[in-house]
């Protein structure tokens, strides 16, 4: 007898940084979200869509919440909060290697906002209806002794349903947590084809890979400072695709600097994407980047259209 279907939402929700997107892509076995060691990499929720066993899960990975300032930030931590509104379960990412290296002295500014956006989504989501997870990631490295405090700490904040200790990155423990999430998804039809990653157009999901190159290749604010569009997407007789996008930055200075020293920089960025793209697509790609200078890009309702966004968002407490 085979096992019925089952098919259901889980929301992933978590400080900036503590693996949420690593961890959709580990689940989902393909590369689905862009994953960069800087915070704020993902600005949209992103459906990664995974088969474990008789259950086909769609993983909304979200923006990290913390306390947003700028518009755009805004409209990314009400939409991780809406994607948790989405979900049949939520599954809260913590990064347990912040909060050992707080609870030893370390101290770090980086560490400390990550205990403290924590805290808050465990409190708010101690009055959330439906299953609730808890992922201490990233224990690769961690003594276990040291994450047993961090467990009790948060799971007084909120009732956790099951707590997990994993690592995206290695895939340790990663199975047990799979297992608890189909178990959570209601009986049900699947509702994409089970070799699918992800809903995300391919418009978009070629403009995040760029993105992504822009987020490793530069630094300080300029990232958060930057945003990619697909403008045009033509199929070649070969089979091929031609590809344009623009990168609009706010300031000349940020435009020199994508550019580079006789364009160095925009073509080694091309390149990385040009390549992941032909792997993600399948067929050769052709990228042509323009970089255009727009000083408040980020004040233009179209922008957060695009990227499914509320432009006036206000994500609350
Ligand atoms: N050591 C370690 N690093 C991880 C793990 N998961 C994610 N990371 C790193 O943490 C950084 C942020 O990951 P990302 O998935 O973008 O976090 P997000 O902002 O929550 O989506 C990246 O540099 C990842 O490589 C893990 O399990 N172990
Ligand atoms: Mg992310």
């Amino acid at each position: 007898m085979t096992e019925p279907t089952r098919f259901g939402f889980v929301a992933i929700l978590g400080a900036p940084n503590a693996g949420k997107s690593t961890l959709v892509n580990r689940i989902c076995g393909g590369k689905v979200s862009i994953v960069t060691p800087k915070v704020q990499t993902t600005r949209f929720p992103v459906r990664g869509i995974a088969m474990i066993g008789a259950a086909q899960i769609v993983l909304v990975d979200t923006p990290g919440i913390f306390s947003p300032k700028r518009r755009l930030e805004k409209a990314m931590v009400a939409a991780a909060w809406d994607g948790a509104g989405e979900g049949d379960a939520v599954l809260h990412v913590v990064d347990a290697a912040a909060h050992v290296a707080m609870a030893s002295g370390q101290k770090t500014g980086a560490a400390a906002y990550s205990v403290s956006d924590s805290a808050a989504i465990s409190a708010r989501l101690a009055k959330a209806k439906g299953p609730k997870f808890l992922a201490l990631n990233k224990v690769d490295g961690l003594p276990k002794p040291d994450l047993l405090p961090v467990a009790a700490q948060l799971t007084q904040d909120c009732a956790y349903d099951a707590v997990f200790m994993i690592s995206a990155k290695t895939g340790s423990g990663v199975d047990l947590l799979k297992e608890a999430l189909a178990r959570a998804a209601p009986g049900g039809p699947w509702a994409f084809p089970t070799d699918q990653l992800s809903d995300m157009p391919s418009r978009l999901a070629a403009a995040e890979i760029t993105r992504e190159k822009l987020f490793l290749r530069v630094h300080d604010e300029l990232p958060y400072q930057l945003t990619v569009e697909t403008t045009s997407w033509k199929t070649l007789r070969d089979g091929a695709a031609r590809l344009e996008q623009t990168i609009t930055v706010a300031r000349d200075t940020h435009r020199q600097i994508v550019i580079g020293a006789g364009g160095s920089v925009l073509k080694s960025i091309g390149e990385a994407a040009r390549l992941e793209m032909a792997d993600m697509f399948g067929h050769p790609v052709h990228l042509f980047l323009h970089v255009s200078v727009r000083e408040h890009w980020d004040e233009q309702r179209g922008l957060y259209q695009a990227m499914g966004l509320d432009y006036d968002a206000d994500p609350g407490g």
